[in-house]
Protein backbone atom coordinates (compact mmCIF):
# COMPACT_ATOMS: atom_id res chain seq x y z
CA UNK A 1 0.00 0.00 0.00
CA UNK A 2 0.90 3.39 -0.96
CA UNK A 3 1.73 6.28 1.79
CA UNK A 4 -0.82 8.12 3.62
CA UNK A 5 -0.64 11.27 5.10
CA UNK A 6 -2.42 13.53 7.12
CA UNK A 7 -2.68 16.91 5.73
CA UNK A 8 -3.36 19.37 8.46
CA UNK A 9 -4.98 22.55 8.68
CA UNK A 10 -3.60 22.90 5.03
CA UNK A 11 -5.36 23.53 2.09
CA UNK A 12 -6.62 20.73 0.46
CA UNK A 13 -7.03 22.50 -2.69
CA UNK A 14 -3.85 21.91 -4.35
CA UNK A 15 -4.25 18.40 -3.74
CA UNK A 16 -6.18 15.81 -6.39
CA UNK A 17 -9.46 15.43 -4.71
CA UNK A 18 -8.97 11.72 -6.39
CA UNK A 19 -6.76 11.19 -3.52
CA UNK A 20 -8.49 12.65 -0.30
CA UNK A 21 -9.60 9.46 1.28
CA UNK A 22 -12.03 11.52 3.75
CA UNK A 23 -11.25 14.26 6.59
CA UNK A 24 -12.45 16.88 8.84
CA UNK A 25 -13.72 20.45 8.81
CA UNK A 26 -14.39 22.81 11.67
CA UNK A 27 -15.50 26.09 12.10
CA UNK A 28 -18.86 27.97 11.14
CA UNK A 29 -18.73 28.08 7.28
CA UNK A 30 -19.50 24.69 5.65
CA UNK A 31 -17.06 23.40 2.43
CA UNK A 32 -18.74 22.02 -0.17
CA UNK A 33 -16.08 18.70 -1.54
CA UNK A 34 -16.45 15.31 -3.44
CA UNK A 35 -14.99 13.52 -0.50
CA UNK A 36 -16.43 12.13 2.75
CA UNK A 37 -15.87 14.81 5.13
CA UNK A 38 -16.88 15.16 9.11
CA UNK A 39 -18.03 18.60 9.08
CA UNK A 40 -18.45 20.65 12.53
CA UNK A 41 -20.32 23.67 12.79
CA UNK A 42 -18.39 24.59 15.66
CA UNK A 43 -16.42 27.87 16.80
CA UNK A 44 -12.44 27.53 16.20
CA UNK A 45 -10.35 29.75 18.04
CA UNK A 46 -8.81 31.96 15.55
CA UNK A 47 -10.78 31.02 13.03
CA UNK A 48 -10.17 32.51 9.40
CA UNK A 49 -13.38 32.97 7.23
CA UNK A 50 -11.89 29.75 5.84
CA UNK A 51 -12.40 27.55 8.75
CA UNK A 52 -9.99 24.43 9.41
CA UNK A 53 -9.77 21.56 6.93
CA UNK A 54 -7.77 18.45 7.24
CA UNK A 55 -7.85 15.01 5.68
CA UNK A 56 -5.84 12.07 4.36
CA UNK A 57 -4.33 11.85 1.50
CA UNK A 58 -3.13 8.57 -0.41
CA UNK A 59 -0.22 7.98 -2.68
CA UNK A 60 -2.97 7.10 -5.58
CA UNK A 61 -6.54 7.20 -6.23
CA UNK A 62 -8.81 5.52 -3.98
CA UNK A 63 -12.25 3.73 -4.19
CA UNK A 64 -15.16 5.19 -3.36
CA UNK A 65 -19.00 4.53 -2.67
CA UNK A 66 -22.22 5.44 -0.56
CA UNK A 67 -24.00 2.30 1.24
CA UNK A 68 -26.49 2.50 3.72
CA UNK A 69 -26.06 6.13 4.01
CA UNK A 70 -22.48 5.99 4.37
CA UNK A 71 -20.33 7.71 2.31
CA UNK A 72 -16.46 5.91 2.18
CA UNK A 73 -13.07 5.88 0.47
CA UNK A 74 -10.88 3.04 0.25
CA UNK A 75 -7.64 2.97 -0.13
CA UNK A 76 -6.12 -0.77 -0.60
CA UNK A 77 -6.74 -2.43 3.22
CA UNK A 78 -7.80 1.21 4.44
CA UNK A 79 -11.04 2.34 4.48
CA UNK A 80 -12.55 6.19 5.95
CA UNK A 81 -16.40 6.30 6.37
CA UNK A 82 -18.92 8.44 7.02
CA UNK A 83 -22.52 8.59 8.53
CA UNK A 84 -25.12 11.20 10.08
CA UNK A 85 -28.19 10.32 10.89
CA UNK A 86 -30.94 13.05 11.92
CA UNK A 87 -32.87 12.65 14.46
CA UNK A 88 -36.79 12.55 14.89
CA UNK A 89 -38.52 15.78 14.52
CA UNK A 90 -39.29 17.20 17.50
CA UNK A 91 -36.39 14.21 19.01
CA UNK A 92 -38.46 11.38 20.71
CA UNK A 93 -36.84 10.99 24.32
CA UNK A 94 -34.38 7.92 24.03
CA UNK A 95 -34.32 7.79 21.00
CA UNK A 96 -30.97 8.44 20.44
CA UNK A 97 -29.81 4.84 21.86
CA UNK A 98 -32.01 3.23 18.87
CA UNK A 99 -30.20 5.69 16.48
CA UNK A 100 -26.41 4.93 17.38
CA UNK A 101 -27.59 1.65 17.48
CA UNK A 102 -28.83 2.25 13.87
CA UNK A 103 -25.32 3.51 12.34
CA UNK A 104 -23.11 0.92 14.26
CA UNK A 105 -24.92 -1.48 12.26
CA UNK A 106 -24.64 0.02 9.17
CA UNK A 107 -20.78 0.40 9.67
CA UNK A 108 -20.49 -2.86 10.87
CA UNK A 109 -22.07 -3.96 7.40
CA UNK A 110 -19.90 -2.20 5.34
CA UNK A 111 -16.83 -3.49 6.88
CA UNK A 112 -18.18 -6.84 6.58
CA UNK A 113 -19.04 -6.67 2.81
CA UNK A 114 -15.73 -4.76 2.42
CA UNK A 115 -13.86 -7.28 4.11
CA UNK A 116 -12.17 -4.69 6.51
CA UNK A 117 -13.10 -6.06 9.75
CA UNK A 118 -11.48 -4.14 12.25
CA UNK A 119 -12.18 -0.52 13.24
CA UNK A 120 -9.02 1.36 14.16
CA UNK A 121 -10.86 5.13 15.43
CA UNK A 122 -14.37 6.80 15.57
CA UNK A 123 -15.33 9.99 15.72
CA UNK A 124 -18.78 10.34 17.38
CA UNK A 125 -20.50 14.15 17.45
CA UNK A 126 -24.22 14.29 18.09
CA UNK A 127 -26.68 17.40 19.53
CA UNK A 128 -27.05 17.90 23.30
CA UNK A 129 -25.37 15.67 24.47
CA UNK A 130 -26.65 16.12 28.06
CA UNK A 131 -30.28 15.81 27.35
CA UNK A 132 -32.98 13.68 28.74
CA UNK A 133 -30.66 13.37 31.76
CA UNK A 134 -34.13 13.26 33.76
CA UNK A 135 -34.61 9.55 32.10
CA UNK A 136 -31.26 8.73 30.73
CA UNK A 137 -28.74 11.10 29.13
CA UNK A 138 -28.21 11.28 25.68
CA UNK A 139 -24.25 10.53 25.82
CA UNK A 140 -25.51 7.09 28.61
CA UNK A 141 -27.94 6.28 25.37
CA UNK A 142 -25.39 6.58 22.82
CA UNK A 143 -23.07 4.53 24.85
CA UNK A 144 -26.17 1.49 25.06
CA UNK A 145 -26.57 2.08 21.55
CA UNK A 146 -23.15 1.15 20.45
CA UNK A 147 -21.57 -1.85 23.22
CA UNK A 148 -25.19 -3.20 22.03
CA UNK A 149 -24.34 -2.88 18.10
CA UNK A 150 -20.79 -4.18 18.89
CA UNK A 151 -22.14 -7.39 20.88
CA UNK A 152 -24.67 -7.68 18.03
CA UNK A 153 -21.74 -8.38 15.91
CA UNK A 154 -19.99 -10.26 18.04
CA UNK A 155 -17.74 -7.46 18.49
CA UNK A 156 -15.52 -7.38 21.80
CA UNK A 157 -16.65 -4.23 24.21
CA UNK A 158 -13.34 -4.89 26.26
CA UNK A 159 -9.75 -4.95 25.55
CA UNK A 160 -9.97 -5.01 21.51
CA UNK A 161 -11.52 -2.07 20.97
CA UNK A 162 -10.99 1.20 18.90
CA UNK A 163 -9.90 4.53 19.33
CA UNK A 164 -12.44 7.23 19.75
CA UNK A 165 -13.94 10.29 20.82
CA UNK A 166 -17.61 11.88 21.62
CA UNK A 167 -18.36 14.76 21.77
CA UNK A 168 -21.87 17.07 21.89
CA UNK A 169 -22.27 20.25 19.56
CA UNK A 170 -25.26 22.30 19.09
CA UNK A 171 -27.23 21.22 16.71
CA UNK A 172 -27.22 18.69 13.59
CA UNK A 173 -27.81 14.84 12.97
CA UNK A 174 -25.59 12.49 14.96
CA UNK A 175 -22.26 12.08 13.15
CA UNK A 176 -20.07 9.44 12.90
CA UNK A 177 -16.43 9.23 11.15
CA UNK A 178 -14.13 6.38 11.16
CA UNK A 179 -11.12 4.45 9.64
CA UNK A 180 -10.92 1.05 9.53
CA UNK A 181 -8.72 -1.65 8.40
CA UNK A 182 -7.56 -4.73 7.06
CA UNK A 183 -5.38 -5.32 9.88
CA UNK A 184 -6.34 -4.81 14.12
CA UNK A 185 -4.79 -2.61 16.05
CA UNK A 186 -2.79 -2.44 19.17
CA UNK A 187 -5.33 -0.82 21.72
CA UNK A 188 -2.56 1.45 24.64
CA UNK A 189 -4.54 2.38 28.06
CA UNK A 190 -3.33 4.43 30.89
CA UNK A 191 -1.98 3.30 33.96
CA UNK A 192 -3.26 6.39 35.61
CA UNK A 193 -6.81 5.76 34.32
CA UNK A 194 -8.70 2.61 34.82
CA UNK A 195 -10.04 1.73 31.00
CA UNK A 196 -13.19 3.29 29.83
CA UNK A 197 -14.19 -0.15 29.11
CA UNK A 198 -14.64 -0.71 32.91
CA UNK A 199 -16.17 2.35 33.91
CA UNK A 200 -18.36 1.70 37.04
CA UNK A 201 -21.94 2.37 36.91
CA UNK A 202 -22.17 5.88 38.06
CA UNK A 203 -21.52 6.95 34.81
CA UNK A 204 -24.32 5.12 32.84
CA UNK A 205 -25.26 1.87 32.73
CA UNK A 206 -22.92 0.72 29.94
CA UNK A 207 -19.52 1.75 29.95
CA UNK A 208 -18.18 3.48 26.95
CA UNK A 209 -16.45 1.18 24.14
CA UNK A 210 -12.89 2.86 23.78
CA UNK A 211 -9.23 2.21 24.25
CA UNK A 212 -7.43 5.47 25.31
CA UNK A 213 -5.32 4.72 22.51
CA UNK A 214 -4.34 2.50 19.30
CA UNK A 215 -1.47 1.78 17.38
CA UNK A 216 -2.31 0.87 13.72
CA UNK A 217 0.07 -0.53 11.02
CA UNK A 218 -0.54 -0.28 7.59
CA UNK A 219 2.04 -1.49 5.56
CA UNK A 220 5.29 0.76 6.18
CA UNK A 221 3.64 2.93 8.47
CA UNK A 222 3.16 2.83 12.45
CA UNK A 223 0.10 5.37 13.36
CA UNK A 224 -0.67 6.58 16.74
CA UNK A 225 -3.83 7.65 17.68
CA UNK A 226 -4.86 8.46 21.06
CA UNK A 227 -8.75 9.00 22.15
CA UNK A 228 -9.86 12.13 23.62
CA UNK A 229 -8.38 12.61 26.81
CA UNK A 230 -9.50 14.33 29.75
CA UNK A 231 -8.90 15.71 33.56
CA UNK A 232 -10.12 12.10 34.77
CA UNK A 233 -7.59 9.70 36.97
CA UNK A 234 -8.90 6.28 37.92
CA UNK A 235 -12.54 6.49 36.64
CA UNK A 236 -13.00 10.17 38.49
CA UNK A 237 -12.91 13.95 37.85
CA UNK A 238 -9.95 16.06 39.09
CA UNK A 239 -10.12 19.87 39.13
CA UNK A 240 -13.38 20.55 38.90
CA UNK A 241 -14.47 24.15 37.64
CA UNK A 242 -10.29 24.80 37.09
CA UNK A 243 -10.09 24.79 33.29
CA UNK A 244 -6.35 25.32 33.33
CA UNK A 245 -5.62 22.55 35.82
CA UNK A 246 -8.13 20.19 33.67
CA UNK A 247 -5.89 20.76 30.88
CA UNK A 248 -2.59 20.22 32.63
CA UNK A 249 -3.88 16.38 33.77
CA UNK A 250 -4.95 15.71 30.12
CA UNK A 251 -1.46 16.76 29.04
CA UNK A 252 -0.12 14.55 32.43
CA UNK A 253 -2.68 11.70 30.77
CA UNK A 254 -1.93 12.24 27.28
CA UNK A 255 2.04 11.95 28.41
CA UNK A 256 1.53 8.68 29.72
CA UNK A 257 -0.89 7.43 26.66
CA UNK A 258 2.45 7.75 24.77
CA UNK A 259 4.78 6.71 27.31
CA UNK A 260 2.50 3.00 27.00
CA UNK A 261 2.37 3.38 23.59
CA UNK A 262 6.26 3.83 23.02
CA UNK A 263 6.67 0.31 25.49
CA UNK A 264 4.88 -1.17 22.28
CA UNK A 265 5.70 1.27 19.27
CA UNK A 266 7.76 -0.29 16.28
CA UNK A 267 8.80 2.52 14.73
CA UNK A 268 10.89 4.32 17.30
CA UNK A 269 9.35 6.78 20.25
CA UNK A 270 6.95 9.04 19.44
CA UNK A 271 7.38 12.27 21.00
CA UNK A 272 4.67 14.77 21.95
CA UNK A 273 5.15 17.84 19.73
CA UNK A 274 5.22 15.67 16.66
CA UNK A 275 1.67 15.05 17.44
CA UNK A 276 -1.03 16.80 15.53
CA UNK A 277 -3.92 17.90 18.41
CA UNK A 278 -7.20 18.58 18.51
CA UNK A 279 -8.46 20.14 21.47
CA UNK A 280 -12.37 20.62 22.71
CA UNK A 281 -13.43 23.03 24.97
CA UNK A 282 -16.89 23.35 26.84
CA UNK A 283 -16.38 27.27 27.12
CA UNK A 284 -15.94 29.68 24.68
CA UNK A 285 -14.31 32.15 26.45
CA UNK A 286 -11.69 29.52 28.16
CA UNK A 287 -10.72 29.02 24.46
CA UNK A 288 -7.57 31.49 24.33
CA UNK A 289 -6.11 30.41 27.83
CA UNK A 290 -6.41 26.50 26.90
CA UNK A 291 -4.91 27.18 23.42
CA UNK A 292 -2.02 28.97 24.93
CA UNK A 293 -1.73 26.83 27.47
CA UNK A 294 -1.16 24.08 24.98
CA UNK A 295 0.85 25.42 22.76
CA UNK A 296 3.66 26.15 25.05
CA UNK A 297 3.42 22.81 26.39
CA UNK A 298 3.40 20.91 23.23
CA UNK A 299 6.57 22.93 21.58
CA UNK A 300 5.26 23.95 19.17
CA UNK A 301 2.96 20.96 17.88
CA UNK A 302 0.14 21.72 15.46
CA UNK A 303 -2.98 22.06 17.79
CA UNK A 304 -6.26 22.99 16.66
CA UNK A 305 -8.99 24.26 19.42
CA UNK A 306 -12.73 24.18 18.91
CA UNK A 307 -15.92 24.88 21.19
CA UNK A 308 -17.30 21.43 22.25
CA UNK A 309 -19.72 19.69 24.83
CA UNK A 310 -17.16 17.04 26.82
CA UNK A 311 -19.37 13.82 27.34
CA UNK A 312 -19.10 14.35 31.63
CA UNK A 313 -21.09 17.65 32.77
CA UNK A 314 -17.91 18.24 35.28
CA UNK A 315 -14.93 18.02 32.25
CA UNK A 316 -14.31 21.71 30.89
CA UNK A 317 -11.90 20.40 28.37
CA UNK A 318 -10.59 17.13 26.09
CA UNK A 319 -7.72 16.33 24.03
CA UNK A 320 -6.85 14.09 21.42
CA UNK A 321 -4.18 13.59 19.05
CA UNK A 322 -2.60 11.60 16.41
CA UNK A 323 0.90 11.03 14.17
CA UNK A 324 2.99 8.50 12.47
CA UNK A 325 6.28 6.85 11.58
CA UNK A 326 7.70 5.04 8.63
CA UNK A 327 8.00 1.68 9.45
CA UNK A 328 11.17 -0.65 7.76
C1 LIG B 1 -13.27 9.91 29.11
O1 LIG B 1 -12.05 9.71 29.26
C2 LIG B 1 -13.71 11.17 28.42
O2 LIG B 1 -17.44 7.61 24.56
O3 LIG B 1 -16.19 7.29 22.81
C3 LIG B 1 -13.31 10.21 25.64
C4 LIG B 1 -13.08 9.48 24.46
C5 LIG B 1 -14.55 10.16 26.25
C6 LIG B 1 -14.10 8.70 23.90
C7 LIG B 1 -16.40 7.80 23.93
C8 LIG B 1 -15.55 9.39 25.69
C9 LIG B 1 -15.35 8.66 24.52
O4 LIG B 1 -14.11 9.12 29.56
C10 LIG B 1 -14.82 10.94 27.48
Amino acid sequence: MGFLTFNVGGDLSDIDTSCILGGFGLGLTPANVPWPMQWLGVPVHGETTQGWQEGWVADRAVASGVRDGIRWRRHEGLLFGLIELAEASPRVIGGLEALTNDAYHRLFRLLDEQGLPHLWRVWNYMADIHGDAETLERYRQFNRGRARAFEQAARSVTGQVPAACALGVARGPLSIAFLAGAVPVQPVENPRQISAWRYPAQYGPQSPTFSRAVLARPPGQEWLMISGTASIVGHETVHRGDVLAQTRETLANIEAVVAQANRLAQAGPFTLPELSYRAYVRQLEDMPEVSRLLAHALGGASVVCVQADVCREDLLVEVEAMGWHPLA
